[in-house]
């Protein structure tokens, strides 16, 4: 099998490899990728550095064809991505193609920003001088992305991190390495100069180790477990460089009395469910008024019953397997743990077999769930959701709020006085009025509060906050 190799100073290197294994089957190997060691990603980061001052100043026409011919190779082989990122992390492959598509359109985007970068001229106090404010990047940034959405994360960071003018050491999760692969084989025939993005991927505990022990990163950007997050935090203030972080979520979905039962119900399946609930917008927590409570939990098992969880490639398959061994046993422990609490399994949380050996779950609802729970309370990342009863709105939103996380929530209503209320007192970065809590456009500010999200927003214009640095000139003609 070819070994696909890291990209350093411009050069594919590496031997040694470690096989990507489907969880959709276990005997599908996806292919062969090396592995980085401490070593890899120090040359990785001089070459980042190297390639910095030229990149730095780069026109904006070189980096607008850059981001545009990835976008558009990226578009043109949408299905065959789609089917390497279906295999390699087991989402369903019209999820899959959806999220390829996404990430052509982050880099379209950007393209488009490229040309539109922008300052601001203003009168000094003083009268005579001008004062300049105009945006520079920043450095070599590390890129640490998690395995949940192997093309589209990466595109997100990697596009505004080219877009204006940084130079890039991109470390994917282990467990996804084919389309990070690919994404970097694009970017590198765009004519991209040699050093200016550098593939390592291997164990975090090496290769994102060295990362974070490097002096010469201005930026780190990661998305990942708040463990991780941390390290990353303490080890950039040692290092004086800027950091961006992107967590876990615990997201609320409420659904009031007044609710349109189909949209809720779609909503609450959708943020619970699909994308086998590996995602760190979904939503665990259904918060439900009295009024609708028994209606809501007989309809969202029905639609659960219907659900057809299999191969991530096999047509008519909702949910895809759980991505590791190591996150099922994980999911499986919360099953139990609910159970121990006092959570009614109302329907699911069994492991399934299918044709192909996979990590496939049953997605796994419990009700009468309390908000101080664990399960109610700590990230669990898999297909498995809880319906806590509340009597009204004011109690809804105070159960919604009461978490140490604030990424993404929902409420299903047909009020518009409660939906405005929520949306003006959620402590979330991100508030879906009868939509899912999950599935965000391209285009527009990503992030939370809280234990959530630390540093600027990701994505749309508002990334330039993090990928650039502002500095203010004043000039005496
Ligand atoms: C989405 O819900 O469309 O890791 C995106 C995650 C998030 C991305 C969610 N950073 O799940």
């Amino acid at each position: 099998m070819t070994l696909h190799q890291n990209l350093i100073a411009g050069e594919w290197i590496g031997k040694e490899g470690t096989k990507n294994v489907s969880p959709s089957d276990t005997n599908d190997i996806v292919g062969t990728y090396a592995q980085a060691n401490a070593d890899d990603a120090k040359m990785a980061i001089a070459a980042a550095k190297a390639a910095f001052p030229a990149w730095s100043r780069s026109g904006i026409l070189e980096r607008h064809a850059v981001l545009r011919k990835a976008s558009d190779e990226i578009l043109a082989r949408k299905e065959e991505l789609g089917k390497l990122l279906a295999r390699e992390e087991g989402k369903i492959l019209p999820e899959a193609i959806g999220e390829v598509t996404r990430a052509a359109q982050i880099f379209d985007f950007f393209a488009g920003e490229a040309l539109r970068l922008a300052g601001e001229v203003l009168p000094s106090a003083r009268p005579g001088i001008g004062v300049e404010i105009t945006r520079e990047p920043i450095g070599v940034i590390g890129i640490i992305t998690p395995w949940n959405f192997p093309i589209a994360i990466p595109a997100w960071k990697i596009a505004p991190a080219l877009c204006y003018g940084n130079t890039v050491v991109f470390k994917p999760a282990d467990l996804v390495p084919g389309c990070a692969w690919a994404i970097v084989d694009i970017l590198h025939r765009a004519g991209l100069p040699k050093g200016v993005l550098n593939l390592v991927m291997g164990r975090g505990s090496v290769v994102g180790q060295a990362l974070l022990d490097s002096p010469d990163l201005a930026g780190i950007t990661f998305t990942g477990s708040t463990a991780t997050g941390k390290r990353v935090a303490l080890s950039s203030l040692e290092h004086n460089r800027k950091f961006q972080l992107e967590m876990g979520g615990k997201n609320p979905m409420v659904v009031l009395d007044d609710a349109d039962l189909g949209v809720a119900v779609e909503a609450a399946a959708n943020s619970g469910f699909f994308s086998t609930g590996q995602r760190c917008t979904a939503s665990s927590r259904l918060i439900v008024t009295e009024g609708i409570h028994d209606k809501f939990v007989a309809a969202l098992t029905e639609k659960l019953k219907s659900l057809t969880i299999d191969n991530a490639l096999k047509a008519g398959s909702h949910i895809g397997p759980v991505v590791d061994d190591k996150q099922l046993a994980q999911d499986l422990d919360y099953i139990e743990i609910g159970k121990k609490e006092g959570a009614k399994l109302a329907f699911g949380g069994e492991r399934l077999e299918r044709d192909t050996p996979g990590f496939y779950l049953q997605p796994a609802l419990f009700t009468e769930a309390t908000n101080k729970m664990r399960i109610s309370q700590e990230e669990i990342f898999g297909p498995v959701a809880s319906v806590i009863r509340v009597k009204d709105y004011d109690e809804a939103l105070s159960v919604a709020n009461d978490t140490r996380f604030g990424l993404s929530a929902g409420i299903a209503t047909t009020s518009l006085k409660y939906a405005t209320h929520f949306k003006r007192n959620s402590e979330a970065g991100m508030v879906m009025v009868n939509l899912p809590t999950a599935g965000v456009d391209f285009h527009v500010p990503f992030g939370g509060r809280k234990a959530s999200s630390f540093g600027p927003r990701e994505q749309g214009r508002y990334a330039a906050e993090f990928f650039t640095v502002v500095k203010t000139a004043y000039t005496l003609p």
